[in-house]
């Protein structure tokens, strides 16, 4: 049995992980509206992972003979000033994430829960390898400039420098 403040934490991120999907949905339509197909397919495959980070923690949490709560999900921004911008915004996402990863590990040690403590170690190597992704990325577009013509070519080889994050297909 889960004791009521894992719970809690496991609800929290349930809420956060479904915010993330949310969050890269916006993104993606705002790509997709821009002729960033590249960008925008990138953020796509992004929205499914995270709805699966969503959908793990809540399984778990009723698994784990707790109740989980599936969230209402605040509106994400829908404008975003460009494309250097918005990855700026994801990273900034993902760092904000493995903070919210951390207090869950945190939190287990506290109550002396290990078996969660255990399960979400998952989440702190996913949280290490997204970052490390979306870090690529920033440098790659810094390498290239702000020219048209680059971030053409940018946007034709994104989906090249995904890497299929730990959790992909569990
Ligand atoms: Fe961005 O990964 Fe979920 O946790």
């Amino acid at each position: 049995m889960l004791k009521q403040k894992i719970q809690k934490i496991l609800n929290d991120q349930v809420n956060k992980e479904y915010y993330s999907s949310n969050l890269y949905l916006s993104m993606a339509s705002w790509a997709e509206n821009k002729g960033l197909e590249g960008v925008a397919n990138w953020l796509y495959a992004q929205v499914e992972e995270e709805r699966m980070h969503m959908l793990k923690f809540l399984k778990f949490i009723n698994e784990r003979g707790g109740k989980a709560i599936v969230p209402a999900i605040k509106q994400p921004p829908m404008e975003f000033k460009d494309v250097y911008n918005l990855f700026d915004e994801v990273l900034k996402h993902e760092e904000y994430i493995t903070a919210s990863i951390n207090e869950i590990v945190a939190e287990c040690f506290k109550e002396k829960d290990f078996s969660t403590h255990n399960w979400v170690q998952f989440f702190v190597t996913e949280q290490i390898e997204e970052e490390s992704s979306v870090r690529q990325i920033i440098d790659k577009l810094n390498l290239l400039g702000k020219e048209k013509n680059n971030l053409y070519l940018f946007d034709k080889d994104i989906m090249s420098l995904r890497t299929t994050g730990a959790t992909t297909n569990q």
